[in-house]
């Protein structure tokens, strides 16, 4: 019986989690990517059906070392998990195995340092001797060391922001979004320690010559995808006069494509990718230029 070559039956896997902030988004991500998946009974593998990659759905802080161990080729994490997880690594003198391939464009938040309200904070040096809470002990010592503070660092694993009022730590760092969490706990973001979206990673382990232009496809659909979020597609009717001032407003276009209008010498249909934000000023100008029966429509996908 003839057998297929070995390398044929590689595929490219991907950690993603399971359930959280991250888990909607990152899936999501993929899918637009044009992949589409069957998914186990227990909901903790999807098979590719259309291309060689498989996701795991794991816990996110579990991550990095399924791509440390080559478990995984490549991962989606929030970047405060990958520098908290390699800080930790370098300290018990392991290897931290893994790179970062792509910035993405969710799960935006930021590690900061929160004190009481009715506190002042005047800076790092405020912390020397201070009870700091903290699910990120190395990042948070990191940011001490930086500032050659000597600070006790309470590691919890949750919860942190009820510490200070429960007088087990003076100050926390923590991660903030809309700084609600804080505020509700009678807390105020003192100082900025990082900022974090979520993340492609990729194995330092070597990859399997056959899959490499499977990971190359997906990078550049990736790509694809990120610049379509923002992109959108721009047509309007101008004045043939105005067209270099109609150009400079709209945001992020290359060469826009001029038609001529069927019975009017005067006007032309401009039709334009704009590859940054069109905000309502943009139209507002573009109305004050002349311009008219403007429509701005979303970018499915798309190819450079
Ligand atoms: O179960 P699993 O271990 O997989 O998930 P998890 O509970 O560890 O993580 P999850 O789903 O809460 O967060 C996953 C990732 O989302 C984080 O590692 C960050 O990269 C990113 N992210 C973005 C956030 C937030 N925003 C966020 N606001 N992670 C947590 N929070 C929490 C924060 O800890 C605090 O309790 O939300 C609260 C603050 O939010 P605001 O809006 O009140 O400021
Ligand atoms: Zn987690």
């Amino acid at each position: 019986m003839e057998s297929s070559p070995a390398t044929s039956s590689k595929r490219l896997k991907i950690a993603v989690q399971k359930s959280g902030r991250l888990a909607d988004a990152s899936f999501h991500l993929l899918e637009r990517c044009g992949l589409t998946f069957a998914r186990s009974k227990d909901k903790l593998f999807c098979y590719g059906r259309n291309v060689p990659v498989d996701v795991l759905l794991v816990r996110d802080d579990d991550i990095p070392q399924l791509l440390v161990d080559g478990v995984c080729d490549l991962g989606v994490v929030g970047q405060n998990v990958a520098e908290e997880q390699r800080l930790m690594r370098t300290q018990r003198g392991e290897v931290a195995d893994y790179g970062t391939l792509k910035q993405l464009d969710f799960g935006a938040c930021r590690l900061s340092l929160a004190v009481p309200e009715m506190e002042s904070f005047d800076g790092p040096q405020d912390l020397e001797g201070k009870r700091i809470a903290t699910s990120y002990p190395g990042l948070t010592g990191h940011y001490l060391k930086q500032h050659g503070v000597n600070a006790r660092i309470v590691r919890l694993s949750g919860s942190v922001e009820i510490a200070p009022s429960m007088g087990t730590a003076d100050v926390i760092t923590d991660l903030v979004s809309t700084g609600t969490t804080l505020r509700a706990n009678h807390l105020r973001e003192a100082e900025i320690i990082m900022k974090s979206t979520a993340v492609l990673l990729r194995s330092g382990q070597p990859l399997d010559a056959s899959l490499e232009p499977v990971l190359n496809r997906l990078l550049a659909r990736i790509d694809g995808v990120l610049e379509a979020q923002e992109s959108k597609y721009v047509m309007l009717h101008a004045p043939k006069s105005r067209l270099d001032q109609i150009r400079e407003i709209l945001p992020g276009a290359e060469s826009p494509t001029v038609l001529s209008l069927e019975g009017q010498d005067d006007r032309v249909a401009i039709h334009a990718v704009c590859r940054e934000t069109v905000f309502w000023e943009h139209l507002e100008e573009l109305k004050a230029a002349g311009a008219s029966a403007v429509l701005v429509l979303p970018v499915e996908k798309m190819l450079a």
